[in-house]
């Protein structure tokens, strides 16, 4: 019987700052850039639950968070404290609560420890050796205490049949939670939860759903495979068996991200037709930007990521009203990191994505530019 978990640290950053620092204990939270007053333009990373109860979350602007925070203040509630993020000390953190998740899950018939760590706080371990869902919901309640007592921090862990239902479970008794899902009961568990709640489901979609009167999972049941083929593409097949808690993606030891990118938000929004000086900044930004890229690329490969070539470079717009633009392209031939052409490559390309925006063919309003970003993917 295949048995999978998923383990989801609980407002990551933030709790690692509350435990941290003592005397911000049971005050609300807010880990990201520089509020300055209300006049920072950077996003917020993560709030700890305190601070969510305002309506504080990630990637809010910075600018809102603090309005929420004054709003609070106005009517006699605690302030949020506004931190700046310390990621290397999260990194550290990271890589201790992976050690300890690693300990309890026991090695297959090969002797491999079927653990995924998928983002800085989130995990996938195959915890089939338990042999039943008992047995492993009574070691997903060891790895939660031996956090909480080696790290003094919470996670939520979701227990099911696959990695979807597990996804899923961790996030539905957040925090502090345990949520054990039978293969049985997936079906079930999913249909009255919206159909965002499906990895891949995004807000296009969702609104996509929507038209056709679709909310929840049990509502876009209605749709036959081919519906929803039509609607979304090949993906609509895949979507189908993960409307019905269906999902046999393998536990991927090597975890290799699928892009890295990187992105900047200006000081003020840089209008493209107001001079020439304004337009080389938004060159020298995105070349910047290329190069930092292209630099991590490197640094991944060094540090052992199985990959050395890339195809695809991308780029996303924001303009000053906050309506956010990507564009890619797939080069025919894939381009080795290394290559001496490879940043070269990286920048021409954001460039050439670049330009149309500069006037009417992508920016019809001609609007402020307000923030940056490169990205490249489709790595071999
Ligand atoms: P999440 O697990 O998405 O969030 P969280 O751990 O803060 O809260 P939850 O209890 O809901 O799991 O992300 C983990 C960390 O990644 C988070 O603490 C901060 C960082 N992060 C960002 O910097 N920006 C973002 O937009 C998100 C979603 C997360
Ligand atoms: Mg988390």
């Amino acid at each position: 019987m295949r048995i999978i978990g998923h383990i989801d640290m609980d407002a990551f950053f933030a709790s690692i700052e509350e435990r941290d620092n003592p005397r911000l204990a049971g005050r609300p939270i807010v880990v990201g850039s520089d509020p300055e007053d209300g006049k920072g333009r950077g996003v917020v990373s993560t709030a700890n639950y305190a601070a969510r109860v305002y309506g504080i979350r990630s990637a809010l602007p910075i600018s809102t968070a603090w309005r929420f925070s004054e709003a609070a203040r106005k009517k006699g509630l605690p302030p949020a404290v506004f931190l700046d993020v310390n990621m290397r000390k999260y990194g550290e953190v990271s890589e201790r609560i992976m050690e300890i998740v690693r300990r309890h899950v026991l090695p297959d018939s090969k002797g491999i420890v079927l653990v995924e760590q998928s983002s800085v706080d989130e995990a996938y371990l195959d915890l089939s050796f338990a042999g039943s869902y008992e047995e492993a919901e009574r070691v997903a309640r060891e790895i939660k205490n031996d956090i909480k007592t080696k790290e003094w921090l919470t996670a939520s862990v979701g227990i099911g049949p696959n990695k979807l239902i597990a996804k899923i479970a961790s996030d539905r008794q957040k925090p502090d939670g345990l949520t054990v899902v039978r293969e049985e009961d997936a079906e079930a568990f999913l249909e009255p939860l919206g159909v965002r709640v499906i990895p891949g489901v995004g807000p296009k979609s969702e609104a996509a759903f929507m038209k056709r009167g679709i909310r929840t999972v049990r509502d876009a049941k209605r749709m036959t495979k081919a519906g929803l083929i039509e609607m979304m593409g090949k993906w609509g097949a895949e979507l189908y068996l993960k409307l019905r808690g269906r999902d046999d993606a393998p536990i991927v030891l090597e975890w290799i991200p699928k892009s890295i990118g990187e992105q900047t938000t200006f000081n003020e929004d840089i209008p493209v037709n107001r001079s020439l000086k304004d337009r080389k900044a938004l060159e020298a930004a995105l070349a910047a930007l290329a190069k930092n890229v292209h630099r991590r690329l490197l640094r991944e490969i060094a540090d052992g990521m199985p990959f050395t070539t890339f195809r695809s470079i991308g780029i996303t717009v924001r303009f000053s009203d906050f309506i956010t633009k990507t564009r890619i392209v797939t080069l025919k031939e894939p381009v080795k990191a290394s290559s001496p052409v490879a940043l070269k490559t990286i920048q021409f390309q954001a460039l050439r994505l670049f330009m149309p925006f500069l006037d009417r063919r992508e920016n019809p309003l001609i609007k402020a530019i307000r923030l940056l970003g490169v990205k490249v993917e489709r790595f071999k």
